[in-house]
């Protein structure tokens, strides 16, 4: 099929006379007024904006044939993890195509699971998720949270499981907080925030957490306020009480910052004060378990890859603190204590290792996985000899496990049917050098027997910040990708995860750049190694990955055909003021300070657009219910791309509405996302779309 060369028109994005002086530097601002998400002018850009967006998409012969292809594909049975509480099981499926997954609950593996909540219910649209859970230590109560529209406010409720009815109590202004039950069943803690201002609660940063414990069957002002911090607004508080029952661990978080405190109190002392165990942001610590006055954490203390200490509460100074597990070549993604042994999970080159060591840090043995692939699981409690895990890789759907730590068995309990082969796909793991020569790995996946032609279209999907580790997993978005011939490619960009805290630092803050240069170096490795070329490369990330890709077609507008920027922070001197925005200055570093400014302002996608450039043809994607990165960013970004672009690409702006950042999003509106997304790259990137008589 021909690409089109129609011109589009662009609705008009007026220009204001707005201008700010950063540390001596005037910049002007002339979409501020599209910050302004309530005003009639701010929605009726909108409207015309999704006009233009939707006629474009909906003139794609191939657009229908995809998402048909899509819905087809989704619709198999999904099941996670289950684990158990007070003699039941838990667990949630998704039939195939439902909206949100489903909470099921059982007594024995053997039983006909039954229905505790069907988020399906709570709204027409299936705009309403489950967002959390927490189940009562006796098995009879389930505490949930719900979020409306994709937004990161939560209300938390509480059902009888027996009767499936809830209780009176009813919870609101909780954001970045789980559950923790008390072991007498009498009530939980949680963390909420001050109530918010109606007209701004999706744009009003958030400060000031308190952590509460809230008693059964009483109305939410009589909440125990446990404790708080008024002299330090960007402190949270996340509290979880102990498998013993005995103890609530406070972990005390400044933002995104990897560094955290740990506090405790003991619960069987009525008055029992909140004690500072560790009371310096200098590492992580993440709790484990513990036995008695021993803690357990996972720890990047003096081990940027991960290790396992102990710390007795009796005598807490440092000199006494022991190594348990000492640090490993791989990276330590998680620990937890089953069958009185520590199950570990590691990252080897982005991909999964499990390994057991007893109490002592002796390593006993490592667990045989299906494949390369991701790994999930191993919870439970401390004595507990049955676990579940779950197993993913690029063409692995999701598997279930039930794994017996006595006779070290892996038995599948679920295993989805998906109607595809996954013998006609391969998957690489390849190693290029980066601008200044970092070695960077990189997964490619595609179906067998492409050519090296440098002709395939080629979609290049990174995130690289936030110690987020990208690692294989299986997605029918990807699959109906591949389907259409394309090559999917996933490098593990430094400012994630994959290698420890090091690789995290070598991309944040004034290393930053090296993240957009490992996306570049990835991009022109494709090329150099002729599975693709710029006319049939396409870039897509997510959050701050919208960011990565905003960053990369700014500064490499030659080097791809089509750019996905989705939910992306791309305004770096204001994010800091919306929401929970300023959590990521430990990372990106703060635009109010002189020396990150001058960073900030020479990779800032909104600010580095030169009038007059040929841009890729860009689809911006986003939500009007983002409140973790606020529409505002991509609005602007849209309107300064539209009007600084040259050429015939296009640009465009696709904004969901009643969704959010992503989590919660209703498997209709997925669908639809990903078929527009699939369908704006086979006219970006010409790709030839078999007519198919499949429906
Ligand atoms: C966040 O902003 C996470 C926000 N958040 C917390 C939570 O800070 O969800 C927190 C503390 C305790 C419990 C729960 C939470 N994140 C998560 C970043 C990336 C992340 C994010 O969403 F670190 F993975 N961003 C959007 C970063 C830039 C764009």
């Amino acid at each position: 099929m021909p690409y089109s060369k129609k011109p589009l028109t662009y609705p008009e994005s007026h220009k204001v006379e707005q201008v700010d002086d950063y540390h001596g530097i005037k910049v002007p601002d002339p979409y501020r007024w599209l910050e302004n998400l309530e005003s009639e002018e701010t929605k009726a850009w909108i409207e015309a904006q999704n006009q233009v967006t939707f006629s474009f998409l909906s003139e794609i012969p191939a657009r229908e044939q995809i998402k048909q292809r899509l819905t087809k594909l989704w619709d198999y049975e999904k099941y996670s993890i289950p684990f158990k509480e007070g003699n039941r099981y838990f667990y949630y499926k998704n039939d195939g195509l439902q909206n949100q997954s489903v909470l099921y609950t059982l007594t024995s593996l053997d039983d006909e699971p039954r229905v505790l909540l069907d988020p399906n219910l709570l709204s027409e649209d299936g705009t309403v998720a489950l967002t959390g859970i927490a189940i009562s230590k006796d098995g009879k109560l389930l505490a949930y949270g719900i979020s409306k529209s994709g937004s990161d406010w939560q209300e938390w409720k509480v059902r009888d499981i027996e009767t499936g009815e809830d209780l009176s109590d009813h919870l609101q202004w909780i954001k970045f907080s789980g559950a923790s039950w008390t072991h007498d069943s009498q009530g939980f803690f949680y963390s909420r925030y001050d109530e918010p201002n109606e007209a701004t609660q999706f744009e009003d940063v958030n400060y000031y957490q308190k952590l509460f414990y809230h008693r059964l069957g009483t109305p939410q002002s009589e909440d125990i306020l446990i404790y708080h911090r008024a002299e330090q607004k960007e402190w949270g508080f996340s509290g979880s009480v102990t498998e013993d029952g005995r103890y609530l661990i406070i972990s005390v978080w400044r933002g995104t910052d990897t560094k955290n405190l740990v506090f405790y109190k003991d619960l069987t002392e009525p008055n029992g004060k909140v004690v500072e165990l560790i009371s310096f942001f200098e590492a992580k610590y993440s709790f484990i378990d513990n036995d008695g006055s021993v803690f357990w954490f996972q720890t990047d203390l003096d081990a940027p890859r991960g290790r396992v200490i102990a710390i007795d509460t009796k005598n807490p100074e440092r000199e006494r603190w022991q190594e348990i597990i000492p640090q490993a070549a791989e990276t330590l993604e998680g620990v937890g204590l089953l069958n009185n042994q520590f199950v570990t999970a590691y990252l080897k080159d982005a991909h999964t290792q499990i390994k057991i060591f007893d109490l002592s840090g002796s390593f006993i043995k490592e667990i045989e996985l299906p494949g390369i692939g991701s790994v999930d699981g191993f919870s439970g409690k401390r004595y507990d000899t049955e676990t579940f895990y779950s197993f993913t890789s690029f063409t692995t759907p999701t598997t279930i496990y039930r794994y017996d730590m006595v006779t070290g068995e892996s038995t599948i309990f679920r295993q989805p049917k998906v109607d595809f082969n996954p013998e006609d796909y391969e998957t690489k793991q390849i190693f290029y050098n980066s601008k200044d020569g970092t070695r960077v790995p990189m997964f490619i996946t595609h179906k067998k027997g492409i050519k090296l032609d440098g002709n395939n279209p080629t979609y290049l999907y990174g995130y690289g910040g936030f110690n987020v580790s990208l690692t294989p997993s299986f997605s029918v978005s990807v699959l109906v990708w591949m389907e259409l011939g394309g090559v999917y490619a996933m490098p593990n960009l430094r400012g994630g995860g994959e290698y420890g805290e090091e690789w995290h630092q070598a991309g944040m803050k004034q290393n930053k750049q090296n993240v957009f240069d490992d996306f570049i170096a990835a991009a022109e490795w494709l090329i150099d190694n002729k599975y693709t070329s710029p006319e049939k490369l396409a870039i897509g990330g997510g959050s701050n990955g919208g960011l990565l890709v905003a960053a990369c077609m700014i500064q490499r507008p030659d080097l791809f055909a089509a750019a996905l920027p989705a939910v992306g922070v791309m305004d770096m001197l204001r994010f800091h003021k919306f929401t929970i925005g300023w959590a990521w200055c430990s990372e990106y570093g703060n635009p109010d300070d002189p020396e990150d400014f001058k960073t900030l302002y020479a990779y800032s996608p909104l600010h580095n657009l030169k009038p007059g450039t040929a841009y890729p043809a860009t689809m911006i994607t986003t939500a009007e219910r983002d409140d973790r990165v606020i529409p505002a960013h991509s609005f602007k970004f849209a309107a300064a791309l539209q009007a600084a672009h040259a050429g015939d690409n296009p640009v465009l702006i696709r904004i969901e509405t009643k969704a959010g950042h992503g989590a919660g999003k209703p498997t209709a509106k997925i669908i639809e996302e990903a078929a527009d997304k699939w369908a704006f790259l086979v006219r970006a990137l010409d790709i030839e779309v078999p007519v198919s008589n499949e429906s």
